[in-house]
């Protein structure tokens, strides 16, 4: 049994062993992640205690400030991974702008993006959550963090993960040599390699997830595709549908099941609501190293430039066939 225990730590040591171009910088920001990712997890358990506590205002019956848990996990992301001295820069979803690392004498070569706790409004109904992440190397010369360091398509990610805190906590990422999940294991407060080169099933199960009471303010091709899901030809398989309302838990879903992920947009707002550089564009790296494809309905998502640190992309994620099939509607648009 102990030979079956591979956490994080081995894990990185063991991809460094095989891949010699890995350097230990990168691995210094993978271990600071896994560190964060215990921290939050605690309190994301513990977050339904503190209710019952009796939080009352901003402050708790000690009288102690209680945050609320995305400022909290943002505040331990930033925390943890300033020590890395292999970062120039962080962008954060609740950062308005670029987050400087305090510069050493020579600014690291990496840059990470991150969404601290996606879907934190389902806490308070003990929906699970996650942590998104994304790092890209610093593409300009120097000390200073340009724009273009910030802007990169998907393509350039060095790495990508996420942190799905639900019935366990897991940490899945991929380097671009496959996607692996880890699993905490509160007995020793370890991530434990639970999933090895994990690939969306293809054909999986017929799982189609989208929030379709915005059915009426969909575009004309996204509502034949639901119906399409919905009613299938009397030879084609039928389809279930889930959506719950939290992209890792419902993107974990997809990749371990199969099926497809969307977040359209609608005719008044056709970029949608989901954020290119640490939401989607990470997401989007996992599944096609999984075998998946990830689109805005049109262009791969990994080949579109950001043009902004917020900037918003409709968003198809899941099984090729499936992915394909939307684009196909889509394209009547
Ligand atoms: P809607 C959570 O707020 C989030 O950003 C994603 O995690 C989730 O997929 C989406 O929004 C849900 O949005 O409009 O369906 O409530």
């Amino acid at each position: 049994m102990t030979g079956s225990i591979v956490t994080v730590e081995h894990f990185i040591a063991e991809q460094e062993r095989e891949y010699p171009e890995a350097t230990g910088a990168f691995t210094d920001i993978l271990l600071q992640i896994n560190l964060a990712a215990k921290v939050i997890s605690a309190a994301v358990n513990r977050a339904g205690l503190i209710d019952i506590l009796g939080v009352i205002g901003s402050t708790n019956v000690h009288d102690e400030e209680v945050q609320k848990l995305d400022d909290y996990a943002n505040d331990v992301l930033l925390n943890l991974l300033r020590r890395c001295g292999s970062l120039s820069g962080m962008v954060s979803e609740e950062e308005e702008g670029f987050v400087h690392v305090p510069e050493s004498r020579d600014p690291g070569p990496y840059i990470i993006a991150f969404d601290p706790l996606d879907g934190s409004s389902n806490i308070d109904v003990n929906i699970s959550v996650g942590t998104i992440f994304s790092v890209y190397r610093k593409r300009s010369d120097g000390t200073r963090v340009r724009r273009r360091d910030l802007l990169q398509p998907g393509s350039e990610q060095v790495a990508a993960g996420y942190v799905l805190y639900g019935s366990s906590t897991m940490l899945v990422f991929t380097t671009g040599r496959g996607v692996h999940g880890f699993t905490l294991d509160p007995g020793i407060g370890e991530f434990l390699l639970s999933y090895r080169n994990l690939r969306i099933p293809s054909p999986g199960k017929n799982i189609y997830s989208i929030n379709e009471a915005y059915f009426d303010k969909w575009t004309p091709g996204q509502q034949r595709l639901v119906e399409r899901l919905r009613q299938p030809p009397p030879d084609a398989p039928s389809f279930s549908a889930r959506y719950v309302g939290s992209m890792v838990a419902d993107f974990h879903r997809t990749l371990l099941r199969g099926g497809i992920f969307m977040y359209p947009g609608t005719v008044a707002k056709p970029e949608g609501k989901l954020r290119l550089l640490y939401e989607v564009a990470p997401m989007a790296m996992i599944c096609e190293q999984a075998g998946g494809l990830a689109t805005d309905g049109r262009r791969r998502i990994l080949d579109i430039e950001p043009e902004g640190l917020h900037h918003r992309v409709p968003t198809f994620l899941g099984a090729p066939d499936l992915v394909e099939m939307a684009g196909r509607y889509l394209a009547d648009d």
